[in-house]
């Protein structure tokens, strides 16, 4: 398990260890620093450590960016009710592996930042809801767990405290949609994984009807560094909004693929410069920022910050900075039409606009794809695309919708060769492809 450190990006936090022998054991861990933030987390009131984490100003991770501390201020206190922690390690946005190499490499980071966030919530039962088909992480969380109970961390009265708490690690079965966070907690209860309507948010009716806060596991491992080393570290990293180190992922036509860790803020344009650039004898053609529910970018946007206020001011979110780099070899229609058959292949089905919008795209981008298209096809793309967008019930439509938008707006020309060429000019036999 390796992640790349770039001197001048330098930023390697939750990735220091990965080069280590043995980085996921709990010896690894404590020999860098591990578990010295929950002895801190502990010697404070579980308010203030809320307020630290509130100042620092961490923002989730995965993908929407919502005020850690804040969602963690909004669980009622002394209302006779259980609390929950349920961590969202469902990792499945296309493009999108962070979460998983880093509960396979540094699972402790991840349990030591559960124990301090529910010690501030006042939880005494903590969930991770892990992507079931991992089978591997999942042995190492267990193995993790295990020793986190066996050093004391965890179970009755964690290190002396008087504060008990246990961690369930739960695999769910493989469905996109279960990433969305009322759908999880439909899925941890033994129910089809559904979105449910919000609000009521989760912080107030969440697991269990229960005052729940559900982060992502990325969010939830960076906070034992800050009660650690302090606020004022963590902001000398990124911007005042958006301050940090996070985990980038760069895959696609890249001559190294990989983690980055790296402040926010930085532009693709640096990852490329520290990574080994676009593969040789080739040129960027498009990207993502955070995956594919994000919009397609393209070499214009090279030297956008890859931050709440750059990529996610310019219309996007930065949803989880998964940057898939694409060359000038993609077609944009066949990439645009397998993202799409995948949101139609997750889509849940609750709602009209996803369930029969994707659906409808995916047979309209297939024909376009396969040389079949007609004229009027774009504006029904569009038009689809629009119906879907912000009336759907969920995040997933919106993500579907938002590759045909932007492929729309910068590639437009190339939709129009294929109709006009009644073929796909990248691919001439494409034409068979659904026969
Ligand atoms: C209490 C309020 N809580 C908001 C909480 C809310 C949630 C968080 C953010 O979708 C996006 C999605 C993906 N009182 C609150 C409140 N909250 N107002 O804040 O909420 P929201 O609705 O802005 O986003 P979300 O539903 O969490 C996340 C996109 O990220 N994405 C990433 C997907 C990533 C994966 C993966 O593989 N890890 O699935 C990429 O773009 O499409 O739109 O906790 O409860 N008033
Ligand atoms: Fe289900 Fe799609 Fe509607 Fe979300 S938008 S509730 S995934 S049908």
């Amino acid at each position: 398990m390796t992640a790349t450190h770039p001197e001048k990006l330098l930023a390697p936090v939750l990735s220091a260890t990965w080069g280590e022998e043995k980085p996921w054991t709990l010896a690894t861990y404590r020999a860098h620093d591990g578990y010295k933030g929950l002895h801190e987390a502990l010697r404070m009131n579980p308010d203030d450590v809320i307020a630290l984490v509130k100042d620092a100003g961490l923002r989730g991770r995965g993908g929407a960016g919502f005020p850690t501390g804040m969602k963690w201020q909004f669980i009622p206190q002394g209302d006779g009710k259980p609390h929950y922690l349920v961590v969202n390690a469902d990792e499945s946005e296309p493009g999108t592996c962070k979460d998983i190499p880093l509960l396979f490499a540094n699972p402790h980071s991840l349990i030591e930042g559960m124990i301090i966030a529910s010690w501030a919530i006042r939880c005494s039962h903590a969930f991770i809801y892990l992507r079931g088909e991992t089978v591997p992480v999942l042995r190492r969380l267990h193995a993790a767990v295990q020793e986190a109970y066996d050093a004391g961390y965890l179970g009755q009265n964690v290190l002396g405290s008087g504060f008990d708490l246990d961690i369930t690690v739960h695999a769910g079965a493989g469905a996109y949609i279960c990433g969305e966070e009322t759908a999880l907690l439909d899925s941890l209860e033994g129910r089809r994984g559904q979105p449910r309507l919000r609000p009521p948010f989760p912080a107030v009716a969440g697991l269990y009807a229960c005052p729940t806060v559900v982060n992502n596991v990325e969010s939830i491992a960076s906070v034992p560094a800050i009660l650690h080393r302090g606020k004022d570290w963590f902001r000398s990293m990124g911007s005042e909004k958006s301050p940090g180190f996070t985990l980038y992922s760069l895959s696609g036509h890249v001559t190294n693929p990989g983690q980055y860790e790296a402040p926010l803020g930085v532009t693709l344009r640096q990852l490329l410069d520290i990574s080994g650039g676009v593969r040789e004898g080739h040129r960027l053609k498009f990207w993502t920022p955070g995956g594919s529910s994000t919009p397609m970018f393209t070499d214009q946007h090279l030297d956008v910050p890859l931050d709440y206020e750059g990529v996610g001011a310019a219309g996007s979110m930065l949803g989880t900075k998964a940057l898939q780099v694409f060359d000038e070899t993609t077609c944009v229609v066949r990439a645009v039409t397998r993202w799409t058959e995948f949101y139609a292949h997750e889509s849940c089905g609750k709602c009209t606009p996803c369930r029969e919008g994707t659906y409808w795209l995916v047979q309209l981008l297939r024909g376009i794809e396969a040389g079949e298209g007609v004229p009027g096809d774009l504006e029904k793309l569009q038009d689809i695309a629009d119906n879907i967008n912000g009336k759907s019930f969920c995040a997933l439509g919106d993500g579907a919708a938002s590759p045909i938008f932007s492929s729309l707006q910068f590639f437009r020309d190339e939709y129009e060769q294929h109709l006009r060429e009644r073929r796909c000019p990248f691919d001439p036999s494409a034409s068979t492809v659904w026969a």
